[in-house]
């Protein structure tokens, strides 16, 4: 079974190599080495705003400036930014970029999760990269709060809000990533699921209760597809 990958560190110094990087600044080449110029066309900028088309330095001022309500001057050591990158196991990637449906609906489910975790109006980037060996994308955002202070303390977390972060996109991105599960659930007797947290059992479970399609193979209950069956009668007797 494949996974998905969701990396985020709290940004140092003003973040032009990594605006470099991510816009594929011609001036600073060095920046994506190991990236195919080939490719490079097929890089597409997700939010197209009025940050993504600044300097990534440019544009975090900018959104702090906008978004900041504090009244003391911003501390010089303060981080002013979060990048993140989000990717998956090769031979998932490989699976999900073979067909323009199933990317957009990874690139939705990523762009949901980032706004759910830090607020849509704080992210500056979100870029997706497939000129590099495996499609992953980028994304900055500015650890703004709700009510205007700039705090990664908060916006990032400590250690465990860092791992209740990647249970919650390892449930996000479960659907592309459950595969190859072929079990007979008899009938009246009790079945447990186990696993690790974020390794798709919640999301097995909405996919039996017919709360989630399933992509590929079948599901059937005494013999009848899911498919004919009502999410009701499912949730009913079951
Ligand atoms: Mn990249």
């Amino acid at each position: 079974m494949g996974y998905a990958v969701f990396h985020a560190t709290k940004g140092s110094g003003g973040g032009g190599k990594l605006g470099a990087h991510i816009d594929r600044d011609k001036t600073q080449k060095q920046t994506f080495k190991s990236a195919d110029p080939e490719r490079e066309h097929l890089n597409k900028d997700l939010i197209n705003n009025r940050y993504s088309t600044m300097k990534l330095p440019d544009a975090i001022n900018a959104r702090i400036k906008e978004g900041y309500k504090g009244k003391t001057a911003i501390r010089k050591d303060a981080v002013k930014f979060i990048p993140m990158v989000m990717t998956g196991s090769h031979e998932e990637m490989k699976d999900i970029f073979k067909s323009s449906e199933k990317a957009n609906a990874w690139v939705k489910a990523n762009y949901d999760f980032v706004c759910k975790e830090f607020g849509k109006e704080n992210i500056v980037r979100f870029t997706l990269h497939l000129d590099e060996k495996k499609p992953h994308i980028h994304a900055v955002v500015v650890p703004l709060t709700d009510d205007g202070r700039l705090s990664a303390k908060e916006r990032f977390g400590n250690r465990n809000d860092l791992s209740d972060r990647q249970t919650r996109y390892a449930e996000q991105m479960s659907p592309f990533v459950l595969k190859n599960i072929s079990t007979h659930i008899p009938y009246g007797k009790i079945t447990a699921i186990v696993g690790a947290s974020g390794s798709g059992k919640t999301t097995l479970l909405k996919i039996l209760l017919k709360i989630y399609p399933i992509c590929k193979g079948e599901i059937s209950y005494h013999g009848n597809n899911i498919s004919i069956l009502s999410p009701k009668s499912i949730r009913e007797n079951s």
